[in-house]
């Protein structure tokens, strides 16, 4: 009945506005394509996108902070301990899966046909060798300054920028007496391919501070009551102003993906190995996200995953949007805890764990990535060097910061762990930006299913924690 239509765009509102974002933006990106707007122009029409980027990014630090110190001070650290360690052999668990798919997909498929001459022209990438990628994860973790590790930056985008160049032309034929002479200068616009530097926080340093910190002032009497009320409140306030966000998320993710579409490369060369290489991704990634993932949760909550996932659309879709999964926080909290009604002990803590240390997407495609590269090399890799390849992976996606494109630089990693040119990173840069934005929905898609897992699997836990706190605790 018409009631019914009503009360149902009524529920779904924010759903349908944010899947409607997406379809009204890869229309009207496609639309404006023919019109080869300049590199300025691609900003300002893209500007509503990246002042929505802009707002999340400023609510990730407060709420990783928060979430994670009331959500470790909410439960006792025998319960937070088993709590954390089933937190931990599912983010494993689904991440070596996902290296696994990776590997078993790329072999399968051969995507890489031995030989580079349809690729562009490649760039030189700057070495890191594993030992000091490894030691750097552990420095990550520990922070010297607590408010350096709050503006952090990462050095990720291999985009592309227009610059103008001078060109100047020396002569040392004609004027071979005293060295050098100018004969002509041009500027020209060019486009040339930079790594660029984002803002963020070193996410990792953080929550291993906060962890610890909630803890302490869970363990506290009553000395530590105003701490904890303290987050807690800060926690709320959050999310309250992550709920006005929500409002404005549909536009900025419409105006995301336009300006993307907008500004990508035309891929002639979608046709050979990349392109195959790019099909082979995907499929990677919808088996784990489509049936490994709902596949477990289903076996382990006897729950229909598929309405699990449908309340978290607007995350997923987010994710997409953003290619971020520590932008999408804010929002994957809502869906969760709103729509899923997963306890808030749990998200606060699976949650901005997840979304620092734990991406299956990523680990899948840094696997399957190098795979394609010793390939396009007509390289073999023997058994030795395919287990390599899956605990560098795993070691890479763990190492990945939540921002855009993170996972193509932890790539140097597991690349060099198996003697393979760092440099071919850039045969792969033409589709990385489409291909971030899928990993990164598993990424969210995975973190947020853990959540889920991890909810039913602590049930007991979180009850008799009620019971004792008289159910007050945390219940709104
Ligand atoms: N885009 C990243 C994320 O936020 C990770 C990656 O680059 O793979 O999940």
């Amino acid at each position: 009945s018409k009631e019914d239509v009503q009360a149902f765009l009524k529920k779904n509102a924010f759903v349908l506005f944010t899947v409607g974002a997406v379809i009204v933006g890869i229309i009207l990106g496609f639309a404006l394509r023919p019109y080869k707007m300049t590199y300025r122009e691609v900003k300002y029409f893209s500007f509503p996108g990246e002042v929505l980027m802009r707002m999340l990014q400023m609510l990730v630090l407060p709420l990783l902070v928060s979430s994670l110190i009331t959500g470790m001070a909410a439960l006792d650290s025998k319960a937070s301990g088993k709590m954390g360690m089933r937190a931990v052999i599912y983010y494993m668990t689904t991440t070596i899966i996902a290296v696994f798919i990776g590997i078993i997909i790329v072999l399968i498929i051969h995507p890489g046909k031995g030989s580079k001459d349809e690729f562009g022209k490649q760039q030189t990438i700057e070495q890191v060798s594993p030992a000091d990628a490894f030691l750097d994860l552990i420095r990550n973790m520990f922070p010297p300054n607590l408010v350096q590790a709050c503006t952090q930056q990462f050095k990720t985008r291999y985009g592309k920028r227009k610059v103008h160049v001078t060109v100047t032309v020396n002569d040392t034929f004609f004027n071979s007496t005293n060295g050098t002479q100018e004969i002509m200068e041009i500027t020209r616009e060019e486009v040339i391919p930079v790594p660029g530097q984002v803002n963020g926080v070193n996410a990792l340093g953080l929550v291993v501070f906060s962890m610890c910190f909630g803890l302490i002032i869970g363990n506290m009497k009553e000395q530590g009551q105003l701490l904890r009320d303290f987050f807690d409140s800060l926690n709320e306030a959050i999310m309250s102003l992550v709920a006005i966000i929500m409002w404005y998320a549909p536009i900025g993710i419409l105006f995301l993906i336009a300006g993307k579409i907008v500004e990508m490369d035309d891929l002639t060369q979608m046709g050979g190995q990349l392109g195959m290489y790019t099909i082979t991704v995907i499929i990677g990634l919808l088996i784990h996200g489509v049936l490994i993932l709902p596949m477990l949760y289903f076996v382990i909550t006897r729950q229909n995953p598929f309405i699990f996932i449908a309340g978290l659309l607007q995350a997923l879709v987010t994710a997409l949007g953003t290619s971020s999964s520590s932008a999408t926080l804010p929002v994957t909290f809502k869906c969760l805890e709103e729509n899923n009604k997963i306890d808030k002990r749990i998200t606060r803590f699976v949650l901005p764990v997840g979304a620092t240390i734990n991406m299956d997407g990523t680990a899948l495609y840094e696997a399957l990535a190098a795979i394609f590269i010793a390939q396009v090399n007509n390289m073999e890799m023997n058994f030795g060097q395919i287990i390599t390849i899956s605990i560098t992976a795993t070691a890479a996606s763990i190492g990945a910061a939540g921002i855009p494109q993170a996972g193509l630089v932890t790539m140097v990693i597991v690349l060099t762990s198996v003697g393979l040119p760092t440099d071919d990173i850039t045969l792969i840069i033409a589709v990385d930006w489409f291909l971030d934005r899928l990993r990164t929905t598993t990424n969210v898609l995975g973190d947020s299913i853990g959540a889920g897992i991890v909810e039913f699997l602590s049930r007991h836990e979180l009850r008799s924690k009620d019971v004792e706190m008289g159910n007050s605790v945390l219940e709104e």
